[in-house]
């Protein structure tokens, strides 16, 4: 059987996307897998990706020992290479340079191969492309929308350090709900009974006592039964929780925060986004407020019936978000339809000082004033048909003087929709989990 070779004492020197015009005859050594091998008379083009990018290696066999020519033959698509050669400037090259080998290593053989070029043209459906989902992020595509999404969790974390904000990771074994039983996943926690977080809800709700502003930037578990374009049952959550503010100071810096992610990736993702052919969406001049009311009634006015307390579904407010467009907020939701730890408003308890952020039909996050007496709470969690004894650790916590205080959750996967004009949250998730897929 053939073997692939040894790394030995072969180091990099440059990655591809340093391999300029400007190193015209200087030694290279570069690293990566094969995109495309093209054979023509007398020459073959082999594209080498790493992870910066693609440059182009050019053996003219006429020109080459034996041996490399022999190496060459046997190279095909995916396959793990190292080139050494000599860098030549050649305008016609995607690049301005290529690389003339002298030397090649093959380090990987692949036995199969996909049946989609990573380049683009026709796909297989996306169950196909996630069952080889390595493979399939090989493709410029994918590579594109991971590349936005590292620049979005940079300028997130940018925005909220210098805001003072402070980083914090919370358990996601947990002993009660937080968002409501339905969608909880149980695990054997040494033979007795947990739960996979649904949200760091009540964590970061305690730590603003220690540490006033946290954010955390986490896996959230969701057993949804509903198997949609927008739903996933482990996602990654952004949430923030700030004492001595209400709902609509944190309205205001989820609004800046999403302006800040917006304005870093236009400057730095305009390749990713030609890529992908899309662009990244504007913001309005400000984000639209409507309250829970407004909304329901500009629905009655089209006619269709909403009764009050009922979730907004995509569906219900498709044609309505048509018209609001992007970003905007809808608050003041009724206090039945949100979890026990919203504040109700004090004038008018039936609705509760709360908001989701959406982009037309789609929720990207929520939020809201958080009850911070304990008395309340409890109120709230027997409202909610939930045993305040079962939330006694949490509790606990008020004793000790609980500073008023709210925060949000955003869906990262559901933002990152937004920002590429994907349809299905799948395609901007390394690996997506759903009712019907738990590998790979
Ligand atoms: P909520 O349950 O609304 O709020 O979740 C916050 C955001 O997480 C995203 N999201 C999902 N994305 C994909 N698939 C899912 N199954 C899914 N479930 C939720 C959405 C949603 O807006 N603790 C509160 C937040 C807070 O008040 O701070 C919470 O979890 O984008």
């Amino acid at each position: 059987m053939k073997m692939a070779e040894e790394l030995g004492n072969w180091r990099r020197t440059h990655y591809s996307t340093q391999v300029t015009p400007a190193l015209d005859g200087q030694d290279v050594t570069v690293f990566g897998w094969v995109g495309s091998v093209r054979r023509q008379s007398g020459i073959t083009f082999v594209m080498l990706n790493d992870k910066e990018g693609k440059i182009q290696v050019t053996l003219h066999r006429a020109e080459a020992s034996a041996e490399l020519v022999k190496r060459f033959e046997s190279i095909c698509e995916h396959m793990s290479i190292g080139v050494r050669g000599k860098v030549k400037k050649m305008a016609k090259s995607p690049s301005g340079a290529e690389i003339i080998p002298v030397d090649a290593k093959i380090l990987s053989l692949p036995t199969l191969r996909p049946a989609f070029s990573v380049y683009g043209g026709n796909l297989p459906s996306l169950e196909k492309r996630l069952d080889i989902r390595t493979a399939d992020l090989r493709r410029e595509k994918a590579q594109a929308i991971f590349s936005i999404m590292r620049t979005v969790l940079r300028a997130v974390r940018e925005f909220l350090q210098d805001n003072g904000y402070l980083e914090v990771v919370t358990p996601k074994l947990i002993s009660s709900a937080t968002e409501g039983g339905a969608s909880l996943f149980s695990v054997l926690y040494y033979n007795k009974p947990a739960f996979l977080t649904q949200s760091p809800q009540l964590y970061k709700e305690q730590l603003v006592m220690p540490f006033e502003k946290v954010f955390e930037i986490g896996p959230a578990f969701r057993a949804e039964e509903s198997r949609t374009q927008r739903h996933l049952s482990e996602i990654t959550s952004v949430d923030i929780e700030e004492a001595y503010v209400d709902y609509n100071d944190i309205m205001s810096t989820l609004e800046r925060m999403l302006r800040h992610v917006l304005k870093k990736i236009g400057s730095e993702c305009s390749d990713e986004f030609s890529r992908l052919k899309a662009n990244p969406p504007k913001a309005p001049a400000e984000f639209r407020s409507l309250t829970y009311d407004d909304v329901v009634s500009r629905l009655e006015k089209q006619g269709q019936t909403i009764s009050w307390g009922e979730d907004m579904t995509g569906r219900a407010i498709a044609k309505l978000a048509k018209e609001l467009g992007s970003f905007y907020y809808i608050t003041d939701w009724p206090s039945s339809s949100k979890p026990f730890y919203i504040k109700p408003d004090l004038k008018n308890p039936k609705v509760c000082e709360s908001f989701d952020l959406m982009y037309g039909p789609l929720e990207l996050a929520s939020g809201g004033s958080r009850v911070s007496s304990k008395s309340l709470l409890v109120r709230r969690l027997k409202e909610q048909k939930l045993r305040p004894q079962a939330f006694d650790y949490h509790l606990r916590a008020f004793d000790y003087g609980m500073p008023p205080h709210a925060g949000f959750g955003l869906g990262l996967e559901r933002l990152m929709m937004v920002l590429t004009s994907e349809e299905n949250i799948r395609e901007v998730t390394l690996y997506p989990r759903d009712k019907l897929r738990l590998v790979p």
